[in-house]
């Protein structure tokens, strides 16, 4: 890997922490339209996942994964707009993050009754194959979602048809406080892939290189025609399910447990053994995307929100018409 990339990673983990961080602050503030799902602690899943994607391949992010809008272009600013729900986000303002999508960037909003996102991935998947285009489909899931009856559906589908799509699960071991062993009987979830007639993977959710490798795979796997992965990477994330949640169903010792396995830092672990000077490298990455976030702040608190007649705008697409 060269130089300019190792940096350009660690960018990215910081930029997507910053926002993290600040998005729960502006929570507690009341400046936030909707509920917060904090992904801090995932950010080598998003990075890993998305820096291997070609800017014209879709991705279908969940409520966690603000962190995949960032790496696969979308404007921070408008990113933090959506999150105000200010006329300027995505949505123009009638919607929370949760169901913002960026079409100019390939990026699938996600929706509330989770999994559902998967058979539209898969469909996605299945244009591409038909017009013969060499694009992929990254469909992120949880493994609280991956018990639901369409997941099981996309899954089947895609192995059919050999689908350019990735399924790539966050396991971070709850699904609100739904603990993995009352969620599924077997060892990985990724297990259940033999039964669609396609591969399945794990990887190191938290360690960028294990996320990066493992990525790569499935993606130039789908790419080739090959069909498609289940890629389940074990994460974990630190807040509770949203801000309100305390997540007393777990114990502080967990939580440090994982805590001590933060992507962020092992990625900084990893530029100091490669002898760059990592002190220097923290405070400029640091002002770089402490700045964004500022700036992005200030914009979205600039952006008007919605007049009440705008309501009735972009409710139906526009007819295609013939000749
Ligand atoms: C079909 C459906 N069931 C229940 C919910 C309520 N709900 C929202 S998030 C969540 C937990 C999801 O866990 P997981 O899929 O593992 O993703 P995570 O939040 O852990 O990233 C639940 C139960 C929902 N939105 N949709």
């Amino acid at each position: 890997m060269t130089e300019q990339k190792e940096r350009e990673l660690y960018f990215w983990l910081r930029l997507i922490r910053e926002f993290e961080d600040r998005i729960s602050t502006l929570d507690k503030q009341g400046k936030i339209q909707g509920g917060v799902y904090s992904g801090k602690g995932q950010e080598a899943v998003v990075v890993g996942v998305c820096h291997e994607l070609r800017p014209d391949d879709w991705i279908f992010p969940l409520h966690r994964d603000l962190g995949a809008f960032l790496v696969k272009g979308a404007d921070p600013n408008r990113l933090m707009a959506q999150i105000f729900g200010r006329r300027d986000g995505f949505s123009k303002g009638k919607d929370s993050f949760l169901h913002g999508g960026d079409f100019s960037n390939c990026i699938f909003g996600a929706t509330s009754m989770l999994g559902s996102t998967l058979p539209v991935a898969a469909g996605t998947a299945y244009k591409f194959k038909i017009r013969r285009e060499d694009r992929v489909a990254i469909a992120f899931f949880g493994e609280g979602a991956s018990s639901r009856g369409d997941v099981h559906e996309a899954m089947n589908f895609a192995g059919i048809y050999k689908l350019p799509v990735v399924f790539l699960c966050e396991n971070n071991f709850y699904a609100y406080s739904t603990p993995n062993e009352l969620q599924f009987a077997v060892e990985d979830v990724s297990d259940r892939a033999v039964g669609y007639g396609f591969k399945g993977d794990v990887c190191s959710g938290n360690d960028l290189h294990s996320v990066m490798k493992a990525a790569r795979k499935a993606i130039e796997r789908a790419r080739a025609g090959e069909g498609p992965t289940f890629l389940e990477c074990k994460t974990y994330r630190y807040h509770g399910h949203s801000e309100h949640d305390r997540a007393t169903y777990r114990s502080q010792e967990e939580l440090i447990t994982w805590e001590s396995r933060d992507p962020v830092e092992r990625w900084e672990v990893y530029l100091q053994k490669r002898k760059y000077d990592i002190a220097a490298i923290r405070e400029e990455v640091g002002g770089k995307v402490k700045k964004i976030v500022d700036d992005a702040v200030a914009f979205a608190e600039a952006s008007p929100v919605p007049e009440g007649p705008e309501a009735m705008e972009d409710l139906y697409a526009t007819p295609i018409t013939e000749g």
